[in-house]
């Protein structure tokens, strides 16, 4: 097997990469069982309280770098969604990795935006927040956008006093080693304190060799959650959130940006869980274009909806989808606050 291993000590093995002589795409090396047992057997017991490690984990960076791709492929768990629309994440999401030795609570944070609107106001202060409250950020960029893109939340990342890792996203994308390093020659100067780690979320390429320095980076603390925790979130959030992804994935331009989910009913039995779900537009012309002729476009978005979240839940699933409008729903404040955006 492959061995992976850091920039700047060794070059990366692009050839062997090239080739794909390491975990295929789509499957997540680690799950967290694995990682359980694989410590248990490890240490044999539990580790003494005064060596456990503990911290936030917070992931940042510009919308559609692959914050999302890497926080799952780091828990081992599809907690956030991604589509390759910009502004996918709204919210922050805890994804929570626990070995007996250590707890670590990642945030998938919002793309940091300039907000033109209030929604996105809230959004950009989901990201901002995550730079108060850190002790590792990881700061995701990726191989497309240029390091002086939002300069101003960059500043703020050199700024840190934990540290920072860079992460190069989207290494796959290039020819070869050459391109890389004078990407990583342009960052360093851009953020000289932080280290670099080139990877590709996408292909699991290179996320060991972070999630080591990760894991060596931890400050000694108690747990922050209980340790059979995964996340912040609770089971409807998930729902809401599968609908929202299969919205962004079916319709184009502004459909997606304007529509929020909720969950109204969430009746869970032992083996099938009966969910009833609104989906709410700004305008009664979004409403028409959701729905489809006939209905064709909606029971589309429903039956995607449905199969992931009888994955994500691993029971029957009956879901039930209306549609209503909410005017301008993204710059009303209490509707921000009813939809969970603000305090
Ligand atoms: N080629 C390539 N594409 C990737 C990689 N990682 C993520 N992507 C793609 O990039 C797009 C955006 O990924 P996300 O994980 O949703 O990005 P994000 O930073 O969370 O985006 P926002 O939530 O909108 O801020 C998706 O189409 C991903 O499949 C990678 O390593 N290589
Ligand atoms: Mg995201």
């Amino acid at each position: 097997m492959l061995s992976l291993f850091s920039y700047p000590e060794n070059k990366l093995p692009f050839e062997a990469f090239k080739q794909k002589a390491f975990i295929p795409p789509g499957m997540y090396a680690v799950k967290q069982e694995t990682l359980m047992e694989e410590n248990i057997r490890k240490t044999g017991t539990a580790p003494s309280a005064d060596s456990h490690r503990a911290g936030f984990v917070n992931i940042v960076g510009n919308p559609n770098v692959g914050k999302s791709t890497l926080m799952n492929d780091l828990v081992g768990e599809r907690l956030s969604i991604i589509t390759s629309k910009a502004q996918t994440t709204r919210h922050r999401i805890m994804g929570i990795v626990n070995t007996p030795e250590y707890q670590i609570v990642y945030s998938d944070t919002p793309g940091v935006l300039k907000p033109r609107y209030k929604l996105q106001d809230a959004m950009l202060e989901f990201s901002e927040g995550a730079l108060t409250d850190a002790d590792i950020l990881l700061y995701v960029t990726d191989t497309v956008e240029k390091a002086d893109k939002n300069s101003e939340f960059l500043d703020r990342v050199a700024a840190e006093k934990v540290p920072v890792f860079l992460v190069i996203n989207k290494i796959d994308l290039l020819k070869d080693n050459a391109e890389l390093e004078s990407m990583i020659d342009g960052w360093k100067k851009r953020l000289p304190k932080a280290r670099i780690f080139p990877i590709s979320a996408l292909e699991h390429f290179n996320v060991e060799n972070l999630r080591g320095a990760i894991v060596d980076a931890l400050p000694v603390s108690p747990p922050f959650f209980g340790k059979d925790a995964l996340t912040d979130k609770p089971a409807r959030f998930f729902v809401t959130e599968i609908i929202r992804e299969k919205i962004l994935l079916e319709y184009l331009k502004e459909i997606p940006y304007s529509a929020e989910v909720i969950v109204e009913k969430f009746d869970e039995k032992e083996s099938s869980i009966h969910i009833m779900a609104v989906i709410y537009v700004e305008r009664d012309s979004q409403k028409g274009i959701l729905i489809g002729k006939g209905g064709a476009k909606i029971k589309k978005v429903g039956t995607a909806a449905r199969l992931d979240i009888e994955k994500f839940f691993g029971k029957k699933v009956f879901l039930e989808l209306f549609v209503k409008v909410e005017k301008d729903w993204r710059n009303r404040e209490n509707k921000l606050k009813a939809f969970g955006y603000m305090e």
